[in-house]
């Protein structure tokens, strides 16, 4: 209860930050974008994360206008990047499932790319294989609409939620993240292994872009880049730098 007024507070009073952690090309190593992970500066008790908080603003509704914010706020960054030089760059935004839920998420996102005069193909979001298990007309509908913003959809934590496959046939999902649950260890772990693998098979066969989240060192980078991933994301290359921070990083990341 305490967390929810305080999250009510947060909102009014812009307590809320983004990082970018960089997505790179592993058959090259450049850059071609970030993902937006929010943090919250806690007047008391300084920065919290978002396992401590999201699941709370989900709970009771409050996602809705702060996952509002972080939309606008990673269009802007992105646009920043764009105007910066880095003119291919695309920010990815996390997206809880009660946000696609919510009747006017289609507005709230076309209005965020036109307050920064972003391109809509700049823009990604993340959804989890939980909100796809529903297969609903409704849903397929929103996410075609969204779809032809020039928006990509991908599928976040890929492996680790519904097993019923189906809705990649049904749904316009541009991109698997393949959890690093399961990329962690991948050098030193077969059944890992095989399924990074597979999974980047399957991705294959169904033209879907594949990034491989949680790499932490280089073996494991060679290793996907191996099983022709095209793009991975972790701690070998950055953690999330903060928003302000990002542009010089990307300027010094030669
Ligand atoms: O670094 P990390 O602790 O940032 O992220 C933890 C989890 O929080 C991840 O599962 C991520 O998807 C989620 N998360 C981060 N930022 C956001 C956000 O802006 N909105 C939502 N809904 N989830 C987020
Ligand atoms: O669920 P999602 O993929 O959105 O969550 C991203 C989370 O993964 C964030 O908490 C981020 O800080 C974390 N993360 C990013 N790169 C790495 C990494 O290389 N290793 C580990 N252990 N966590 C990472
Ligand atoms: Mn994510
Ligand atoms: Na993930």
């Amino acid at each position: 209860l305490n967390l929810i007024n305080d999250l009510r507070q947060a909102i009014k009073k812009q307590e809320f930050f983004l990082t970018y952690q960089p997505k790179v090309d592993l058959t090259n190593k450049k850059i071609i974008g970030a993902e937006a992970l929010i943090r919250w500066q806690h007047p008391k008790k300084g920065v919290i994360y978002p396992d401590q908080f999201i699941p709370e603003a989900e709970k009771s509704g409050l996602i809705n206008e702060i996952g509002e914010w972080v939309i606008k706020q990673a269009c802007l960054a992105c646009k920043d990047w764009i105007t910066a030089g880095f003119k291919d760059f695309t920010v990815a935004v996390n997206v809880s499932s009660q946000q696609f839920k919510q009747d006017n998420i289609y507005q709230v996102v076309k209005t965020a790319l036109n307050n920064a005069k972003l391109a809509g193909k700049h823009l990604e979001l993340e959804m989890t294989e939980s909100l796809l298990v529903e297969n609903s007309h409704e849903l397929k509908k929103l996410l075609q609409d969204i779809s032809l913003l020039g928006v990509h959809l991908s599928i976040d934590d890929f492996g680790t939620g519904y097993s019923n496959l189906s809705y990649l046939k049904e749904f316009d999902i541009k991109t698997l993240k393949i959890d690093r649950s399961f990329v962690n260890d991948v050098e030193n772990n077969g059944k890992n292994k095989a399924l990074v693998k597979a999974i980047i098979q399957m991705a294959k066969g169904l033209e879907l872009t594949t990034v491989g989240e949680g790499v932490e060192n280089q073996q494991v980078a060679e290793l996907l880049s191996d099983f022709t991933c095209d793009y991975g994301q972790g701690y070998l290359w950055s953690k999330p730098v903060r928003d302000k921070d990002f542009i010089k990083f990307i300027h010094s990341y030669a």
